[in-house]
């Protein structure tokens, strides 16, 4: 607290001068705002959020040492919470573990682990390029499956996608998890057998490689993919970017936006990629998108706050998987849809596999880091939790879609 007063103290002293300014480094700022004009102005402008897109109320936004300036142009009321680290690439020391249950993987290693896995699986990982980045890097989709009886009905599927804004590490973190339970329970339990092979589960390890890479190389804060969309500006929010309500609220046409929704629905190679791998599949029946933070189970809809035809099975689900977390780690997460428990934010991938695929999609928000820190960097020591959260809400879905107790 002392240390607080004595930042937000220089804060002020530093609206007069300059000097001051680089002393003030990174920082996290709480901006108000009051009307959805407000909003929009703040979503618009290249100040970067700390995850919350805008709602109306207070924000977290990142301010950078030579944006503040920038917040106050804004005309809205801004206040310094506290300072964070600089987002300059975290140092390699120590990290090199493939430890994924305590360290963070950087994309090779984490691809490489999945091919460990498909590799020692007999057959029941597949992998597919699914397609290729801004950057050319692959996008691959994993496919768990069980053996099937002759004669029996072909399978439904569970798709979860990660990493689509690329500084929330712990989603693809998240993923390896789930990936290696199923991995493992396939061989081992008789239940999680029989869901296997009713409900299969595709998943995307990493949808966003450009972004997440430049996160472990570049800018720690970075979420969008890396679309050069002009001189000065990069990167579109593929979680703006599919077709659902594409270009409504909670989204920006400003290049420079965190939120910027790109040229057109699935403009974006990443999207199309997922958009493509979905539509050959003939029985999509649940989605999960992992993101960070705010512990929050997300359904339909985004875009309106009017709720979705399908608000009462998504909320009988929701209330499941919110059960099966607290009784993995006692932690409560918040259930409702997007709109109301969060924000608007139209063009979201879970609103989209609702509305193309009619499957029950859900965006979870995994847990984040504290003060001192932005929201979405959630230290090492936190993963293993944060993991089995994942792991509770993500069975729990599963299971019930495949009727298995
Ligand atoms: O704003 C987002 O894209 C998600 N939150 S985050 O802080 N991780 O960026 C929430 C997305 C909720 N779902 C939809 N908009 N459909
Ligand atoms: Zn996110």
């Amino acid at each position: 607290m002392r240390w607080w007063r004595g930042f937000a103290a220089a804060a002020v002293g530093m609206l007069g001068g300059l000097a001051a300014q680089a002393d003030l480094g990174w920082a996290l700022w709480s901006v108000t705002v009051s009307d959805e004009e407000e909003a929009q102005r703040l979503a618009d402008s290249p100040l970067r959020l700390a995850q919350e897109s805008v709602r109306i109320g207070a924000n977290e936004v990142i301010v950078g040492p030579s944006d503040p300036p920038l917040v106050h142009t804004l005309g809205l009321p801004a206040t310094p919470l506290w300072a964070i680290p600089a987002p300059t690439p975290v140092p390699r020391a120590g990290r090199e573990s493939n430890d994924y249950r305590t360290t963070y993987l950087n994309l090779t290693n984490l691809l490489a682990l999945y091919e460990r896995w498909r590799s020692d699986s007999g057959g029941m990982m597949t992998r597919t390029r699914i397609g290729g980045s801004i950057q050319g890097r692959d996008l691959w989709m994993y496919r768990l499956s069980a053996r099937r009886a002759p004669g029996m009905a072909a399978p439904k599927t569970l798709v979860i996608t990660c990493g689509i804004h690329a500084r929330e590490w712990i989603s693809p973190s998240a993923g390896l998890y789930v990936a290696d339970r199923i991995r493992v329970l396939s061989r081992t339990s008789r239940r999680h057998q029989l869901a296997l092979s009713r409900v299969e589960v595709a998943i995307v390890p990493v949808q966003n490689p450009d972004g997440y890479e430049f996160t472990w190389t570049n800018d720690r804060y970075w979420r969008k993919n890396r679309r050069r969309n002009n001189s000065t500006s990069y990167g579109v929010d593929l979680n703006r970017n599919y077709a659902s309500a594409w270009g409504g609220p909670g989204s920006s046409g400003n290049t420079s936006s965190d939120v910027y929704r790109g040229t057109a629905a699935f403009s974006e190679p990443e999207t199309r990629a997922v958009r493509n791998a979905m539509a050959t599949m003939p029985n999509v029946v649940g989605f999960i998108d992992f993101h960070s933070y705010g512990d929050y189970v997300l359904w339909p809809w985004g875009s309106t706050t009017t709720l979705c035809p399908d608000h009462a099975t998504f909320a009988a689900h929701g209330q499941r998987m919110g059960n099966a977390i607290v009784s993995a780690t006692g932690r409560n997460y918040t259930l409702g849809p997007t709109s109301q428990v969060l924000y608007l934010a139209s063009g979201g991938s879970n609103d989209w596999a609702y509305q193309a695929h009619n499957a029950l999609g859900y965006c979870i928000e995994l847990r984040g880091g504290g003060t001192g820190l932005a929201g979405f960097v959630l230290p090492e020591s936190l993963i293993a939790s944060t993991q089995q959260e994942a792991w509770a809400a993500f069975e729990r879905l599963w299971l019930d879609l495949a009727g298995v107790n």
